[in-house]
């Protein structure tokens, strides 16, 4: 041994830290700390709720009489309450729709519930609903269209002044906000101050987005931003409430505005992107996004809510559902109804992680180091996690459950502070005495869901078949469903 390494090994005894190996490098883009406080959420609600509910529309002209709007029994405490029910741990609220009528007294319009019938013009259902969330222990978001189709000067510099005084006032006055979210719809045509023409603005440099943006950092630092290209949260690509079967949560954001983006490819995400832009799958329970009473009867189901869940959070994604409250201003019982289910079947399956504290052993461990060792992805924490050497990029981990155990859901999640490391893996179970694969998948992230056909196993292995830098899991979690 040279003298060097000697010392070198003095020192690391002397530290107290003999055979301890360094943690691996972070691969590619990683998340913000506000990014990762926005997965750990994983699905809230939307709530659509304006002018349109009284107009029975979806997109409204903007040249609606604000004595439309009379909800008769609204409480943003039963719709608050209706979504914590179902298990969503927030609320974005459409303050303002393409139809520019706001649902708090802006100081700087009168299209607003200031002149309407609802509580004699005196009420602020943004206020309501932030409180109502605050003592439901929901987070809160809110939505303000970029497009004012009531505004007399949009399409001109002043409304860019506008439209930030109103996030000026969204931000500062209803406390702590989770998530603000830019919708890139813009059809042209409106009201427009009774100009009635077609308005066309460009989607690039129109916005200024850049310092719109800083806007939201000044005043909630800790909101993640939504757009079709963020820059913090990517829009799917659809709504109809599928992530991509593979959907990483990186891409080229610079390409990227609201407005300006390629559904396709915001779908996957893209492997080696620049930035980290996880995707938000936006779907409404009902075929509206506003509450119509013709669609009554075609509220989702809840094996289609299911299906949805799996094919969002289960990929890696956040789930943002929206429920429209109907002209009471209260979410109407059906979608009440499957909510509740929904959720029910959800914390059954998920209540009990059948591989919790067995026994895990790994082909390889990162310097041989317990710290990186595969009891670390049955702990139930999310900040250990098993990891090789640098080196080693395919390795399995195996979960010894000391019996028959059957399951239908299996769970794994990458460590995400250091990035989006596995490109591909697959799962064995050791069945009539021998291994078979049960499934294979690509992206993992968050978290990726597995929803099998019951499997009975002693024995389950997760083996990374492929993997841009050494892998970093954080969790292997087994379910059953209930029938
Ligand atoms: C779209 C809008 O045009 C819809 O009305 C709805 O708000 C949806 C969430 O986003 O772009
Ligand atoms: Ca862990």
């Amino acid at each position: 041994m040279k003298t060097s390494t000697l010392l070198c090994v003095a020192i690391l005894v002397a530290a107290g830290c003999a055979g301890a190996a360094d943690p691996p490098r972070p691969f590619g883009p990683v998340p913000s700390p506000r990014q990762l406080a926005w997965h750990e959420l994983e699905m809230y609600g939307f709530i659509h709720f304006g002018i349109n509910t009284f107009t029975d529309k979806e997109w409204g002209y903007g040249d609606e009489s604000e004595k439309l709007f009379a909800p008769t029994d609204f409480s943003a405490d039963q719709i608050v309450g209706a979504l914590k029910e179902g298990g969503l741990r927030g609320v974005v609220l459409t303050c303002k729709h393409h139809d520019g009528f706001c649902l708090w007294p802006s100081k700087y319009t009168e299209h607003s519930v200031k002149n309407s019938p609802w509580k004699d013009g005196k009420g602020d259902m943004v206020r309501e609903f932030a409180e109502a969330c605050r003592k439901h222990g929901l987070k809160f978001g809110v939505y303000l269209s970029p497009w004012d189709r009531n505004y007399k000067d949009y399409a001109r510099p002043a409304y860019i002044t506008y439209y930030r005084n109103q996030l000026r006032e969204l931000l500062g006055d209803y406390g702590p906000i989770f998530e603000q979210w830019f919708d890139g719809a813009n059809g042209g045509d409106g009201y427009y101050g009774g100009a009635r023409e077609k308005r066309r603005i460009d989607n690039r440099t129109y916005y200024d987005w850049d310092n719109t943006w800083k806007i939201v950092r000044e005043l909630q630092p800790m909101a993640c931003m939504f757009s079709d290209g963020g820059p913090d949260v990517r829009w799917v690509g659809n709504e109809s409430g599928f992530a991509g079967a593979t959907c990483w949560a990186t891409m080229n954001r610079d390409k990227l505005l609201p407005g300006v983006a390629d559904a396709k490819l915001l779908n996957v995400g893209e492997r080696n992107g620049t930035h980290w832009l996880p995707a938000e799958v936006d779907v409404s329970i009902r075929p509206g996004w506003f509450y119509h009473a013709s669609q009554d009867d075609k509220v989702k189901s809840l094996d289609h809510l299911l299906k949805i869940y799996y094919e969002s959070v289960g990929r890696g994604a956040n789930l943002i559902l929206n429920v429209p409250p109907d002209r009471r201003g209260r979410v109407h019982e059906k979608d009440a109804a499957v909510l509740k289910q929904w959720r029910q079947v959800l914390d059954k399956t998920f209540a009990k992680d059948l591989a919790a504290g067995t026994k895990a052993s790994a082909s390889h461990t990162r310097g041989g180091d317990a710290t990186f060792g595969p009891a670390n992805v049955v702990d139930a924490k999310r900040d250990t996690y098993w990891a090789t050497d640098d080196d080693v990029k395919q390795a399995d981990l195996t979960l010894d459950l000391g019996k028959d155990v059957t399951f239908s859901v299996v769970r794994v999640r990458e460590y995400l502070p250091l990035g989006q490391r596995v490109d591909a893996f697959a799962v064995d179970a050791w069945v009539s005495g021998q291994w078979k694969e049960i499934a294979a998948a690509t992206s993992i992230g968050n978290q990726r869901l597995l929803r099998l056909a019951p499997v009975t196993a002693s024995k389950v292995r997760l083996r990374i078949t492929k993997a841009s830098a050494c892998p970093a899991i954080s969790e292997v979690a087994l379910f059953l469903e209930p029938k």
